[in-house]
């Protein structure tokens, strides 16, 4: 095995070096072989019972990771916070918020992770703070206070905000401060006021963190909203403002620029242009970003997300193709299907009843086949699925808000279940399925949230060892991303571009080449191809039918190009 990574590494790094000099130290990097696990704390592993998870939770788990063969975590936030919106607003940069447990956990977990090669990604919220961080309390005081201009603040009059700018979670964007007469301006939660990216001073504070946190030894950064900090409230932008690329630039010089770090921007307004600017290969933004556009296809047009529609399955694929050809040399692709705030996979893009492992496989092969950079969020790896809870279950700020706004806008109650059930973020957030026994092994206390009830069924103990799980086989995948220069390399064609039932592709690298071929029916669809028992490198049925792909059936086949 190993001798054949070598072999592999050695075959990309002689065409790396016939290739443009800049180039060959955009290749060569290590995040672009990697596969990162995204862990959301509150909901991996409780080690002392008061049914939240911590890091001492993770710490425990780690072996399972390290098993998985995932190279990095990202760490949803667990700095200091009230959790109004469970930890992505801050109080303190630099603390460990004590319901995860202590900085001394914080630095086990780098290092004992180190020991595995797994490094940690720490989530970075720089749009906005907590509005109970030491900055906005001064802030607030007074506005010759030297932290006032910290924060966004527009003067006006009470119940005259300065505009109707919405903030995401419902509501206006704008909170009266009577005191001082003025309005702050918060695109999230009025709990998570937005810092002002204009004042130098509030910037340096944030790089000083930056290197504080980089100095202990993480692998790098996620970048919460990062495409928000340049907003310009008055001229109603809030996204991609004129000056965003001119902090991006700064905060990269000032910070992780020259440092072996994995950096990817959170970025729902993303395109492909911007994209190649943020992931420029000269290293002077990001990595990579996460873009939304393959998220959005479910909801009805002009609408948000839960105004459902069925989604349109062969934009999806225009969609990915896009992408790939856009970034193809000059950016980076970051691969995702869900996280802390989207449905479960399965349940979204697949069938989580009758083709649950099926699917959820097919899904897995079909993402991790193409070029970039792929993101597995806590479960999926078990095809954990969405949950179907009754209001008083759900826990999250953004459900809960909106449910209270539809309400009095008049919706019918079971109407606004239904878009819970579908999208809201605790699909994602229920616990952790370790086990069949009692919280799933996830706590013995009091899980914060219920679990799906489905644990008994679908669990990490039964899937370890079971080499036909979802677990085993996403295991696999993750070890042929590690070994095959087509996958890293290769660039995208996409196969029978109108088909309503199959997601098809070629990776060509030079001469060699792979085709991957995913069912996205429950039927059996016709697909005539000539395959080699030989030839294929994973697929996710026992045997294989060289003219129809059964449901939700996936290969990825390697060849040459004849
Ligand atoms: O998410 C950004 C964001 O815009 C989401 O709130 C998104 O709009 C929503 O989930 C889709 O309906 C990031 C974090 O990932 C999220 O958890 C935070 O709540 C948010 O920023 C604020 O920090
Ligand atoms: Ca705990």
């Amino acid at each position: 095995m190993y001798a054949l990574q070598l072999k592999s590494y050695a075959f990309g790094h002689s065409y790396i070096l016939k290739y443009k000099g800049d180039k060959m130290k955009m290749k060569s990097k290590w995040w672009k072989k990697a596969v990162i696990y995204q862990i959301y704390p509150r909901s991996f592993q409780d080690s002392n019972g008061d049914g939240i998870g911590d890091l001492r939770g993770i710490i425990k788990r780690l072996d399972y990771l390290a098993h998985l063969g995932i190279d990095a975590i990202w760490l949803s936030p667990v700095y200091a916070s009230p959790q109004d919106d469970n930890g992505y607003d801050i109080s303190d940069y630099k603390n460990i918020d004590p319901m995860f447990g202590t900085m001394e956990d914080m630095e086990d977990l780098i290092t004992e992770a180190g020991k595995k090669n797994i490094r940690i990604i720490m989530d970075l919220v720089l749009n906005h703070t907590s509005d109970e961080h030491a900055w906005f309390m001064e802030a607030q005081r007074s506005i010759n206070n030297s932290y006032h201009d910290y924060y966004v603040w527009r003067d006006g009059g009470e119940d005259a905000p300065p505009n109707d700018l919405k903030s995401v979670f419902g509501g206006s964007a704008w909170e009266w401060v009577p005191g001082l007469k003025q309005y702050y301006f918060h695109q999230f939660s009025k709990k998570q006021p937005d810092l002002n990216w204009e004042n130098p001073k509030l910037r340096q504070e944030l790089y000083d963190m930056i290197n504080w946190w980089i100095k202990k030894g993480v692998g790098g950064f996620r970048l919460d909203v990062i495409d928000q900090i340049a907003k310009e409230p008055d001229l109603k932008i809030t996204n991609n403002g004129p000056k965003l690329h001119i902090y991006l630039r700064e905060l990269n010089q000032k910070t992780f620029g020259n440092k072996d770090l994995i950096t990817v921007g959170e970025a729902w307004g993303a395109t492909p242009e911007l994209s190649r600017i943020f992931s420029n290969p000269d290293g002077s933004e990001f990595s990579m970003v996460f873009q939304f556009e393959h998220i959005g296809l479910d909801q009805q047009e002009g609408k948000d997300k839960w105004d459902l529609f069925p989604m349109n399955f062969v934009k999806l694929k225009h969609v990915f193709e896009k992408w790939q050809h856009a970034l193809y040399d000059t950016g980076w692709n970051s691969l995702f299907w869900n996280n802390h705030d989207l449905p479960r996979a399965v349940s979204r893009f697949g069938n989580d009843t009758d083709y649950r492992v099926e699917s959820a496989k097919m899904l897995a092969t079909l993402l991790h086949g193409m070029q970039g950079t792929p993101y597995i969020y806590q479960g999926e790896e078990l095809g954990m699925t969405n949950v179907k809870f009754s209001i008083d279950q759900y826990r999250d700020i953004e459900t809960l808000n909106m449910f209270k706004e539809r309400l009095e806008k008049g919706y019918n109650k079971d109407h606004i279940i239904q878009s819970l059930w579908a999208k809201s973020r605790d699909n994602a957030r229920t616990p952790m399925q370790w086990d069949s026994s009692q919280n799933a092994g996830f706590t013995e206390g009091n899980p914060w949230i219920m679990l799906n009830s489905n644990y008994k069924e679908i669990n990490a103990e039964n899937q370890v060892s079971d080499p036909n799980s979802v677990f085993s086989y996403y295991k696999r995948l993750i070890q042929l991303r590690h070994e095959n220069e087509v996958l890293l390399n290769g660039r995208f064609e996409l196969l029978f571009p109108d088909s309503k039932e199959i997601f098809a592709y070629k990776r060509v690298f030079y001469e060699k080449k792979i085709n991957v071929y995913c069912n996205f029916t429950d039927q059996n669809v016709k697909c005539i191809r000539n395959i080699k028992k030989e030839d294929i490198l994973i697929m996710n049925y026992e045997d294989f039918n060289k003219e129809y792909l059964r449901p939700y059936e996936a290969m990825i086949i390697k060849g040459y190009i004849s």
